[in-house]
């Protein structure tokens, strides 16, 4: 049987899943379940990259190990992926000991034939990337990956000969279709290799949560080097002996990530591959990323979604469907609430939902579910009936690219011929003028229609798609196969529930930002019971001033905010805070008030915050906290 091999990247532990992260997953089982269909023995991994820096001081933070510290959240994320029906085959963790052994294996061979010295690094590091970079490579003296301080590292290191790589891997990136799109190809080849590659760093010693270096244990495996190793640990490759699911799937068809870890993918993997002397992997796809207001939506930007809220409302098809429909190939795409609920309504209850629900009552109020070719064929069922043989191809195609936005719209295109069928046939008429023949060879293409894009929905809304074929009374297929028409010579059908029901879109939205105020205060309140005694220095981290309030509205939709310009000193910003019930925007505008100015920004109905405003609430009753005599607005309070 032919093998497909996939993977997403191992993700970080570092404290919130959301919905950037489930994008990549999602869209990886959507590939999986497609290549599954066709007939191909399909392993697709994933996992969680558990080591470095960043997780040891977040342990350390937390008070426990770091391995108490992942172990959580790994669990976390399995139960995301569970709910999400992610049907990995594998989940690796960098924790694993068959992986950490693994990883020793290959440092030691890179070691002693030579691809690994050791000698001194010198140079910037960024804790949050766990990226070395050398000064030249800084954007403004910052990280150019993420734009934050980084601080000065000087250490003995072991380091990886990548220049030795570096014209195998720009032929690579040049002469083949290693990296799509094809956008990224240049940006690597531009500003990585052709302004010279250098060794890179392999090794630390300012810490210990990694792999130890066998020969040499004062020494961690680069983090980078740990995680990359996980796609060939994960099919029991030790740094020699070939294991059978190395010779069964290896090289990968295909690594799967978003555009800022493709530098690591389409450099250092191939190249510590090359080094190896493993087959290279078939394709590397970076995709967009999810945006929310405006910025990547990540933890440390603090403008996250929460995947479980979204699916405990709507169903992991609906968010399934969102985020595989809204993202084109490659690009950025833009998370908003609305644009969610909105491809709930508008695709999935109004043109699928529709469609299965006319056709199935159809099929029950005029011939008691029992479907067959009827005597009377027309012309008009021609167009409609070609969509329905070419659908197949195109999402195959499609799909070949790994472009699942392409297949959906394709797939729903046919959903939205077939509703403008019966829209035109109107079978009603048809049964009101007795003409049985035309009314049974109608619902037969209408069947038809359901049949083929349920089918070919399986991998996007599996479960959605296996109830579509209940009601159709067929078995779920586990091929594609037999998708033209004509090949399923009869039905027995069966009604079933509506598939999604139709949203209140405002209210929705309401909903929605109550249960996100919710999580916020239970966190709020979660610190505050279990608050521990702080030092002064970490209140100084707080900073607080104090602000003139310019202007305030309240923000629309929602009954409980207000917007509020602020002036603190010379510099303008906008607040929102959830204190419109307790008062009115023309009452605050000339307060002064105490705003929390180092807070994270928050996006709330789209507008980002920048702060909060201290307000004190006991019961029902709450007030804001003000200076007790005029004090200009930018005025530390300490
Ligand atoms: O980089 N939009 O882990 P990570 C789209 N451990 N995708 C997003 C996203 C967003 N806003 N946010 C995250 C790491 N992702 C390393 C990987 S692999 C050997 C090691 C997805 O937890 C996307 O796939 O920071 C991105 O590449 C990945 O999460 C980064 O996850």
């Amino acid at each position: 049987m032919e093998k497909f091999y996939l993977t997403t990247p191992i993700y970080y532990p570092s404290g919130k899943w959301h919905l950037g992260h489930c994008y990549t997953t999602v869209y990886g089982d959507a590939v999986a379940r497609f290549k599954r269909l066709e007939g191909l023995d399909v392993f697709y991994l994933t996992g969680t990259d558990e080591h470095g820096q960043k997780i040891e001081k977040r342990a350390a933070d937390a008070g426990v190990t770091p391995k108490a510290f992942v172990d959580g959240l790994v669990a976390e994320i399995q139960s995301l992926w569970r709910e999400l029906n992610v049907s990995y085959t594998k989940f690796i963790r960098t924790t694993d000991e068959s992986h950490v052994r693994a990883v020793q294996n290959i440092f030691k061979r890179l070691y002693e034939q030579g691809d690994i010295y050791k000698s001194k690094y010198k140079g910037k590091y960024c804790t949050p990337c766990e990226s070395f970079w050398t000064e030249s490579q800084l954007k403004d003296g910052k990280c150019p990956d993420c734009g934050r301080d980084v601080q000065d590292a000087e250490e003995e290191s072991y380091f990886f000969r990548l220049s030795k790589y570096a014209p195998r891997v720009r032929e690579l990136l040049t002469k083949s279709d290693y990296l799509k799109p094809e956008s990224r190809v240049n940006e690597m080849v531009n500003n990585f290799i052709d302004a010279g590659l250098e060794d890179i760093a392999v090794s630390r010693t300012s810490f210990t949560w990694g792999v130890p270096v066998e020969f040499d244990p004062g020494h961690i495996v680069y983090v980078w080097v740990d995680a990359l190793s996980n796609y060939i640990t994960a099919l029991g490759y030790n740094g020699d002996a070939p294991s059978a699911d190395m010779q069964a799937y290896w090289p990968a068809d295909l690594h799967l990530m978003a555009k800022e870890i493709v530098r690591f993918h389409s450099i250092i993997w191939p190249a510590m591959l090359m080094a190896l002397d493993l087959p290279l992997p078939k394709k590397v796809v970076g995709h967009g990323w999810l945006l929310f207001g405006g910025d990547k939506m990540s933890k440390s930007k603090g403008n996250v979604v929460d995947p479980f809220v979204l699916k405990a409302r709507y169903g992991a098809d609906a968010l399934r469907y969102y985020l595989l429909r809204a993202m084109p190939f490659g690009a950025d795409g833009a998370y908003t609430s609305e644009a969610l609920l909105t491809r709930i309504n508008t695709d999935l209850c109004n043109d699928l939902g529709n469609l299965v629900r006319r056709t199935g009552k159809m099929n029950v109020q005029y011939f008691n579910g029992e479907i067959s070719r009827g005597q009377a064929v027309s012309g008009e069922d021609d167009p409609v009936v070609a969509q329905m043989n070419a659908l197949y191809g195109e999402v195959k195609a499609a799909m070949d690219e790994y472009k699942p936005q392409r297949a959906l719209e394709k797939i729903f295109d046919l959903i939205g011929a077939a509703n403008k069928y019966i829209d035109v046939t109107k079978p009603w008429a048809l049964a009101k003028e007795g003409q049985t023949e035309r009314l049974r060879e109608v619902l037969y293409v209408l069947n038809e229609a359901v049949r083929i894009a349920g089918t070919l929905l399986l991998p996007f809304v599996p479960q959605t798609a296996a109830k579509i074929m209940e009601g159709l009374g067929l078995a779920v297929p586990e091929r594609n196969k037999d998708l033209a028409f004509g090949k399923q010579k009869a039905y027995r059908t069966k009604e079933i529930d509506a598939l999604f029901p139709r949203l209140n879109v405002e209210k929705e939205l309401d909903e929605l930002e109550k249960l996100a105020d919710k999580k916020e205060e239970e966190k709020v309140e979660e610190k505050t019971e279990s608050a521990p005694l702080i030092t002064i220095d970490d209140f100084c981290r707080v900073q607080l001033r104090v602000a003139e309030v310019l202007a305030c509205e309240k923000v629309e939709k929602a009954d409980k905010l207000l917007k509020l310009t602020l002036k603190v000193g010379d510099e303008q910003r906008t607040v929102v805070s959830g204190i419109a019930k307790y008062y009115t925007p023309e009452e605050m505008v000339g307060k002064r008030v105490v705003l929390v100015a180092n807070l994270q920004p928050r996006v709330m109905r789209g507008i980002e915050s920048r702060g909060m405003i201290l307000c004190a609430s006991e019961g029902d009753k709450l007030t804001l906290v003000t200076p007790e005599s005029l004090i200009g607005s930018g005025a530390e309070v300490c």
